[in-house]
Formats: C-alpha cells, sequence, structure tokens
C-alpha cells in the first residue's frame, strides 16, 4: 500500500475544511528558511494519515507545496521531469487560452517560491497557526499574495458560487481509496510522482510528491443567472424558471443538487444526488443509445464530460486530476443581483480557488484545460489522443467549447451546440465568459520526508 505518512494530506483527498487560507510566499533567506522548514514548519505539516484521523486532526491542517522558482533558491537542481512546473503557469498562459491582462500581478511575476495551504474551521484557527509560522520563520520568506477561500454559507455549503454541488467525482486511487459505482480507478502514479503507472523518471525523493495546479478562477455570478434566464430552455412541461435551471444542469452535466442530467435528464433529483452508491454511476451509455449523436441525456460539451469524457473515451486514459478547490470572496449582493452585473470592487470578487493533483500537469490539469474545455470540435480532440494511445473510439462531433471553463480568448462570445435537448442542432451564443482567468501557478507538493531530507537543512 501507499506510505500514508508520507503523503501531505490535501492529496488523495483533501482537506476537506471549511476555511482554507491559500498563502503565495517568496524565500528571501534561503539558508535559514532551510533550517526552520525542518524544524519548525516540517513538524506542523499534515499527512495523509492525520487528515484521516478526523477525530485527532489538528485545529489547523498545514501543507506546503514549491514552484520552479521555490526549488531553485533551496538550491534543488534535480530535474523533476514536468516540463510545464518547470516553466511556471505564466510562461502556459497563452496556452491555456488565458487572457494575462486579467491576471492577478502576483501571479504574472516571477517571485512566488511557495505556497502554505492552512485548513480549518475557523479563520482564528487559521490566522493563529499564521502568526506561529510568521513568528517561528522570521522574516525568511516574504508573503507574496493570499487568497482566503471558505465554504458558502446555510444549505449552500458544498456548493460552488454558481450553486452547483462540487467535489463529488474525483478518481478513486487503486490500492487506497475502494472505488463507488461508476467512479474511475487509477494508477497511484497517475497522481503520485514515482509511483506505479508514473512512467516518468524522476528523482528518487519525488516519490509520493504531487505537482499542484493552482488557479484563481472569478465567476460572474450574476451575468450567469441572467444568462441562464435570457436563454431559459422551452421544455413544454417546465416553468421559465426551471427551463433556466434546465439550460444551468445541461451546461454543468449535474443539477445544482449534483444529481447527474446523465440518469435523470428532465427534472432534479435530490435523493439520487445525494446517494454516493448512485451519483457517480453513468458514462453517458443507455441502451439503443448512439453515443455519437444523442445529446438527449447529456450534451458533448457539458462540463463535467468535457472534463471527464468517461465511455466516449472508451473508459480508460490517464487524463484524470484530484480536485480539492475552495470557493473564495463574498455572496452575490443584492445591488450585484438587482443589476445582473458583478461588481468592480475587488473586495467583491467571488469564484474558486481551483487545486488539481496530478502527476504529470500536461497529462492532468492542463490537458483537460487545453485539450478538452477550450476545444470546440471533438474529431479534433479525439484525433490528438488517438496518435497517443489508440483508443478503441474515433468521434467526429463538433459541440462547442466547455461552457463553464473553455475560453475562445477575448471573452467570447462563442457558440456551444446540444444544449437544448428539443434541437440538438441549436446553437446557443454564451455572451462572455462566465469564468474568468486570474492566473495561477504551478507547484510541486513534496512528500513529507522529502521535505525532511532533501529540501531542508
Ligand atoms: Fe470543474 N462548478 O462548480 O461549476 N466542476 N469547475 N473544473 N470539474 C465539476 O463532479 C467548476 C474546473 C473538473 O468526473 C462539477 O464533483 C467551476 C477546471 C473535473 O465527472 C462542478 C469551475 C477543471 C470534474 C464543477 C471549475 C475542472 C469537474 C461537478 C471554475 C480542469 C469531474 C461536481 C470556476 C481543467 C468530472 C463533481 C467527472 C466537476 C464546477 C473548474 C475539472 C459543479 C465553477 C479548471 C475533472
Amino acid at each position: 500500500g501507499l506510505n500514508l505518512t508520507n503523503i501531505q494530506g490535501d492529496i488523495l483527498i483533501g482537506m476537506k475544511k471549511n476555511k482554507e487560507l491559500f498563502v503565495f510566499f517568496s524565500i528571501v533567506n534561503p539558508k535559514s528558511f532551510k533550517s526552520q522548514l525542518k524544524a519548525n514548519i516540517l513538524p506542523l505539516i499534515t499527512s495523509t494519515t492525520q487528515v484521516l484521523a478526523v477525530s485527532t486532526q489538528p485545529n489547523t491542517l498545514v501543507n506546503i507545496a514549491f514552484s520552479q522558482r521555490g526549488l531553485t533558491a533551496l538550491g534543488i537542481t534535480d530535474n523533476l521531469g514536468d516540463s510545464l512546473f518547470a516553466n511556471g503557469q505564466f510562461s502556459d498562459a497563452g496556452n491555456l487560452g488565458d487572457t494575462t491582462s486579467n491576471w492577478v500581478s502576483a501571479f504574472a511575476g516571477t517571485n512566488i517560491h511557495g505556497v502554505l495551504l492552512l485548513a480549518s474551521d475557523t479563520i482564528a484557527n487559521i490566522n493563529s497557526t499564521l502568526s506561529q509560522l510568521q513568528n517561528t520563520l522570521n522574516g525568511s520568506i516574504s508573503e507574496v499574495y493570499s487568497i482566503q477561500g471558505q465554504a458558502r454559507p446555510g444549505n449552500e455549503q458544498g456548493h460552488e458560487h454558481f450553486g452547483f454541488m462540487d467535489g463529488i467525482s474525483n478518481p478513486a486511487v487503486s490500492g487506497f481509496s475502494t472505488p463507488l459505482p461508476g467512479q474511475a480507478v487509477v494508477a497511484p502514479g497517475i497522481i503520485l510522482a514515482g509511483e506505479q503507472g508514473d512512467g516518468t523518471s524522476r528523482p528518487s525523493w519525488a516519490t509520493d510528491g504531487s505537482f499542484l495546479a493552482f488557479r484563481q478562477l472569478k465567476q460572474r455570478v450574476p451575468e450567469f443567472n441572467k444568462f441562464l434566464l435570457d436563454n431559459a430552455l422551452s421544455e413544454p412541461n417546465l416553468t421559465v424558471a426551471q427551463n433556466a435551471e434546465l439550460l444551468g444542469a445541461r451546461m454543468m452535466g449535474r443539477w445544482k443538487s449534483g444529481a447527474p442530467i446523465d440518469l435523470t435528464p428532465l427534472a432534479d433529483d435530490p435523493v439520487l444526488a445525494a446517494d454516493p452508491q448512485r451519483n457517480n454511476n453513468f458514462n453517458f451509455t443507455h441502451p439503443g443509445f448512439n453515443l455519437n449523436t444523442d445529446q438527449s441525456h447529456c450534451p458533448f460539451s457539458a462540463h463535467i464530460r468535457k472534463t471527464n469524457p468517461r465511455a466516449d473515451l472508451g473508459g480508460s486514459f490517464p487524463n484524470h486530476i484530484i480536485r480539492a478547490g475552495i470557493p473564495y470572496g463574498p455572496e452575490v449582493t443584492t445591488a450585484e443581483a438587482a443589476s445582473n452585473t458583478s461588481s468592480t470592487d475587488p473586495s467583491q470578487e467571488r469564484g474558486l480557488a481551483f487545486v488539481a493533483y496530478q502527476s504529470s500537469i500536461s497529462t492532468g490539469f492542463a490537458f483537460l484545460q487545453k485539450t478538452w474545455a477550450n476545444s470546440a470540435s471533438i474529431s479534433l480532440l479525439f484525433n490528438d489522443f488517438i496518435l497517443t494511445t489508440a483508443p478503441p473510439f474515433f468521434r467526429n462531433y463538433s459541440g462547442g467549447q466547455d461552457p463553464i471553463i473553455g475560453v475562445a480568448g477575448n471573452d467570447g462570445p462563442r457558440s456551444v451546440g446540444g444544449l437544448d435537448p428539443l434541437n440538438s442542432s441549436k446553437d446557443i451564443t454564451l455572451t462572455q465568459d462566465f469564468v474568468v482567468s486570474r492566473g495561477g501557478e504551478y507547484f510541486f507538493s513534496p512528500s513529507l520526508s522529502a521535505i525532511q531530507n532533501t529540501l531542508s537543512a
């Protein structure tokens, strides 16, 4: 089995707290930082074993990850075998479809060396752990930027800012978790460097680490809601509000409750949504159903079909990530809702602090974003795939980009097909992108033994 005491706790299961602070830092004094990393930070790093022991967890869970520039600052010259990581996310921005003028300046610079992830039930706990760290670190690092993530209030807890339940589908890692019905099973090396199934050669200390792709993804919630109402579908037995809801569910592939539209295409089913034995048990195929043409259950372009095409690709492919993000920013205000427009006040910005773990950024996050979400034509997309792994299927349909996270550049407009169940050849025009990248960075989340033996002093 995996050495769970050696693997940082966020990677395989997520720290799953209602508050999480991301502190992006620069290493000012490498020598002193390396000794404090061993003496004062390492004892606070929460392993997978500790996260699993829910009742004895520390009040604040702490993880740490480094950018390539951070490893270089620490004097590490080994090549981790991931060129996107080595070059940093800013140099990948164009390929991701980002408009770099939208990037937070801290991410567009070159001075983020690492990120501390602090998760707890309360912000007070997080702040007290952070000030404890700052005291011991004694100026050897400086904070470049931070994002305070938090679960949404009340019944919206677990839902992201558009209102959809998140965190339902992550792959099961073989030998670690028992797969639920319908859940993809991946070799440990798809997520963890140096484990079985990781095809790249790495320095031995990289084993049991994972690449962390971080993205600050702003969500235009009032605009999204207005778009759904303006373009409400026309199912005869539904009200306008229900037809707006249906359009949103078809863009996502799940209802707000989390129920998959592949299993319940025209009406939400909260009981199904809440049942882990059923809420992932689908793969877009149905008896007598033509997978190449039939979008009556789930559009080809739906966010969850774009990012995990299940049976569209024959069911088995290496492009999987484990997601561990959390919403950030306040709830929509009355004024924003009334004007259908997000406030321009930066303190009102809201979105998803997106975190994805994988052993290869180009096979994981970057593949999902570039080759699947941003590609309008699926023939192109599967062509790409066939060249490398020859799956048994070749599909040739054009569904448009992912309506949630796809980007055409310059903020749209762009058209997406298949969203109307009554007329699958109808295109719906997205007037703008509802998710806007504010940038991010690629990090490596090392094992505890790598921190102990290689990164610290
Ligand atoms: Fe997505 N959302 O809340 O609207 N995502 N996502 N995502 N996403 C998923 O199945 C969302 C983003 C994946 O296995 C759900 O757990 C939002 C990026 C993958 O069936 C919801 C943003 C990438 C899955 C959202 C965002 C992905 C997934 C359904 C940005 C990768 C699992 C809940 C602001 C490039 C698919 C669930 C599967 C599911 C939302 C971003 C990937 C509700 C708002 C950038 C792999």
